[in-house]
This record gives structure tokens, sequence and C-alpha cells, in this order.
């Protein structure tokens, strides 16, 4: 058993990461015991200080490692996931700033926004679209406040799964208009393409993350809200960022959403 001590210093050196624009070194070196349930302790923790620090509010969750590429890169059998708050949310209209973030990187996601709360613990991909009030095009950029990006399960999920900061397109659809399995998507960076991929390669459905995370939530006395947005995972790998760049998701059948960052 970690002592609440450490976790509350844990926590703190990850809002002061984030806030200096520094990096920390993983946490699982020092302290070997740090599990999974400990990590979503931390991560509670770390969203108390933002929302306070920073006077926002939570606007939803983002599911992380939803890909089985990523999961066997980190030699793990689950997903993650984060807490999405209000003051992450990026225009898609005005250029990205890089200076506040440590070492971007960007990945095309479906959003999905509820209009009625979803609880475990046994939730389906049939009750998630249901509670679906709509989905949207989406990007997450993904900022770790690891050196390097490295770290293991219970690091990241302390790090509240390496979110950053978000960004809707403007139009909204219903779950029924496209194929949730079989939809193309093309992320480009500076008009090439960077990877292709299909809705279906988040764990065969992106609900079917939604689904996992609404019942992993209800452990913690946790559940989705009726206007959450929901990240469901990425698509494709993600892209680093640099000035300058722009990059572009299409999926088949929805409008794209395009993001410039400054120069
Ligand atoms: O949204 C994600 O898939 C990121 C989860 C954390 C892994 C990473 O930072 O690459
Ligand atoms: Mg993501």
């Amino acid at each position: 058993m970690m002592k609440t001590d450490t976790l509350d210093q844990i926590a703190y050196e990850l809002y002061k990461a984030e806030r200096d624009v520094s990096e920390v070194t993983k946490f699982v070196d020092q302290y070997p015991e740090l599990t999974v349930e400990t990590a979503y302790d931390i991560q509670d923790k770390l969203i108390e200080l933002k929302r306070m620090h920073e006077q926002t509010t939570i606007s939803g969750l983002k599911l992380g490692l939803t890909s089985k590429a990523k999961q066997q890169m980190m030699g793990v059998h689950e997903p993650s996931y984060g807490v999405l708050l209000a003051n992450m949310a990026l225009n898609p209209q005005l250029p990205i700033s890089l200076k506040s973030l440590i070492h971007p990187k960007i990945e095309p996601e479906i959003a999905f926004v509820f209009k009625e709360d979803l609880r475990g613990p046994i939730v389906t991909v049939a009750q998630v679209l249901k509670a679906t009030d709509y989905i949207a095009p989406a990007m997450e950029i993904i900022d770790s406040r690891y050196l390097n990006f490295n770290f293991t399960l219970p690091d990241v999920i302390a790090d509240n799964s390496s979110s950053s900061r978000y960004i809707l397109g403007s139009q909204k659809y219903a779950v029924n208009e496209v194929d949730l399995v079989n939809m193309g998507c093309i992320f480009t960076h500076n008009d090439e393409i960077f990877a292709t991929s299909t809705a279906g390669s988040v764990m065969g459905h992106p609900a079917r993350a939604i689904a996992w995370m609404a019942n992993k939530l209800i452990a913690r006395g946790q559940h989705i809200r009726a206007g959450d947005i929901v990240l469901s995972g990425a698509l494709t790998g993600a892209a680093t960022m640099h000035a300058g760049d722009s990059f572009t998701v299409s999926f088949d059948g929805m409008e794209s959403l395009t993001v410039e960052v400054e120069r």
C-alpha cells in the first residue's frame, strides 16, 4: 500500500511538469508497488489539482491504448482512460500554439457526445449507441509528461493517459449515419498520407472501448454523464507536431477536420 502523501506528491509532480512544460521520469522505478488501481487514484488527485488551479471543469473522458499495436508495444492487455477538461478544448479555426506543450503528438479519434448517463457494470455496445447524442470527427493532442514518452501502464494512467488537448469537428452525426466498423479514415500530415485505418481498429468498434470504460468506471463509483464528450481511442499512430504543420483527418461520410500549427 502506498501512502496518501506519496500519491499526493506524484499527482503534484505531474501537475507541475505540465504547468512548467518540463518532463519527469517514470514513477514505477521509484515505486515498483504502483498498481493500475493506485494510478487511477493519482489521476483523480491530478484532476482535482487541475480543476482547482486552472479553474476549469470536467468536459468528458478519453480512451487510450485501444489499438492492439499500442497495447503490444507496451506489453499490456487493456486500454486506459483519462479525464477531459473544458480548458483542453481547442478551436479548429485557430492555429494551435505549441508553446505550452512539451513534445506533443496528434492522432485522429471519433468523439461520442452523450445525451444520457451511462453506468456499468454490464454496459453493451448497443447501450453506448443508445445513450449517444451524436458523434463527430476529432483529434487528440497527447503530450506525456514523461521523458521521451517512456512509461509503464500505471505511470501513464497517473498522467491522465497523456491527455493534453482535443479538437472536435463542428458537424454532428447520428451513430447510424456512418458504419462504425468499416468506415475508412485517412490521416494526413502536410498533405501527405501519414496513416490510413478503419473505425473498427478501435477494439473492433469504438463503442466497445467506451463500454469497456463504463464498466471500469463503476468500480470506482464513477460513470459517463449526459453531456460528456468521450474520445473513443486513436485510429492510427500519433504524429509528432512541429511549428507550421497541418493535419487533416477524413472519415468516409463525415466532413474532414483540419488543424494548423502556429509557425
Ligand atoms: O490517447 C492515447 O492513446 C494515449 C495513451 C497513452 C499512450 C501514449 O502516450 O502514447
Ligand atoms: Mg488518444
